[in-house]
């Protein structure tokens, strides 16, 4: 699953993907055609109260992908099929809008930008729906898939986003093959000034993402980019300095972890304290599986204790004692901060 950093051109993206990667592409002016991509270690400050308790070996966090796609090669409007192809591969969408003064001088637009955004994705889909309905009309075929993509059609002219669009897991498999852009989850998140990276978000960009039901977060790119060059303790000064806990990219991976779907649930023990992502929604058999195909196989049950619970007692025996070390089974729905120990046999 990857999370795709995009938007228009110059509006900062491959400047955050340095800051949140730790890599080095080259921003600014010229920027190649190709995409970046970067895995990146997903902030939990639970995973740091876990190792305190622990103190493990190591601590080894949850990751995701995220890939810098550049903006629209083509001046002025539209973005182009090449933009477009790297769009659709991706499972979610992070939208970077500029927030400071381009090169020469052009006002920020965030708002704007969004909007065309948006529009761009609602058109792109709109294109790809009406080739398909017009071809299973003169094919008089898949009645089904017609009858949803007519419904997709109605929602795309009503300028609304096809995430807005709820269906049955029925009807969605008839169009998950088409990987349409306005169905991808959408992040906004306003690339600010240093200047203003403290001040709140302008209330038009809040009420735009409001409506559009987006969740919005600011950053200064350049600034999270100087971040991440400090070493681990000038980094907490540094913030200290700024009135601020954590540099702003924590935040956005955080969201874009989310936005992927994914929920942690974390192993504990002397050796090693981890978190590790699963789907909303998976069974303790799947996440066994993400530590070990073995333990999915051999699966018995999981003993799993609510991380919220387990910190004031800190304690696995005493954690027993008091009921609060659950069994759990097959069926078992896993939840975001559960402490697992899994039991198999292979
Ligand atoms: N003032 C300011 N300038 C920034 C910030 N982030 C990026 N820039 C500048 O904006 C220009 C474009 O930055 P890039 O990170 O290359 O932008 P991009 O979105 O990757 O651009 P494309 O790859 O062409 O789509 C560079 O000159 C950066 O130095 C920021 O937070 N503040
Ligand atoms: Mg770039």
């Amino acid at each position: 699953m990857k999370a795709g950093l995009v938007g228009y051109a110059q509006t900062g993206k491959t400047t955050l993907f340095n800051a949140l990667t730790g890599q080095n592409v080259q921003t600014g002016g010229a920027g190649k055609a190709k995409s970046n991509l970067g895995v990146i270690k997903v902030p939990d400050e639970r995973l740091t109260r876990l190792t305190a308790i622990y103190k493990p070996r190591r601590t080894v966090p949850a990751e995701i992908l995220f890939v810098d796609v550049p903006g629209p090669r083509t001046k002025g409007s539209g973005i182009d099929g090449v933009t477009i192809q790297a769009l659709q591969e991706m499972d979610a969408l992070a939208v970077v809008l500029r927030g400071f003064p381009a090169l020469d001088a052009t006002l920020a637009q965030p708002v704007r930008e969004l909007a065309d955004f948006e529009a761009e994705l609602i058109l792109n889909d709109l294109a790809v729906v009406e080739r398909r309905v017009e071809r299973l009309v003169k094919e008089r075929s898949n009645d089904r898939q017609k009858a949803v993509l007519t419904q997709c059609l109605d929602h795309l002219n009503a300028e609304r986003p096809l995430r807005h669009l709820e269906l049955p897991a029925e009807d969605e498999r008839e169009i998950s093959s088409f990987a349409f852009l306005s169905r991808k989850p959408l992040l906004a998140v306003l690339n600010t000034t240093e200047a203003n990276v403290v001040t709140p978000i302008p209330e038009d960009l809040v009420a735009a993402c409001h409506d559009r039901r987006l969740e919005v977060i600011s950053v200064c790119a350049s600034l999270e980019a100087e971040i991440a060059a400090l070493a681990p303790e000038e980094q907490a000064e540094f913030l200290a300095g700024l009135g601020i806990a954590e540099p702003a990219s924590a935040l956005l991976i955080r969201a874009a972890y989310a936005l992927l779907d994914y929920i942690s649930f974390f192993t504990v023990g002397e050796d090693e304290v981890r978190a590790w992502q699963v789907y909303r929604g998976s069974k303790a058999p799947k996440a066994a599986g993400r530590v070990h195909s073995d333990i999915e196989r051999g699966f018995i049950r999981a003993e799993v204790m609510a991380y919220e619970e387990f910190i004031p007692v800190a304690n696995e025996a005493k954690m027993r004692e008091i009921g609060k070390l659950r069994v759990e089974g097959k069926e078992y729905v896993m939840k975001d901060g559960d402490i697992v120990n899994f039991r198999f046999a292979v």
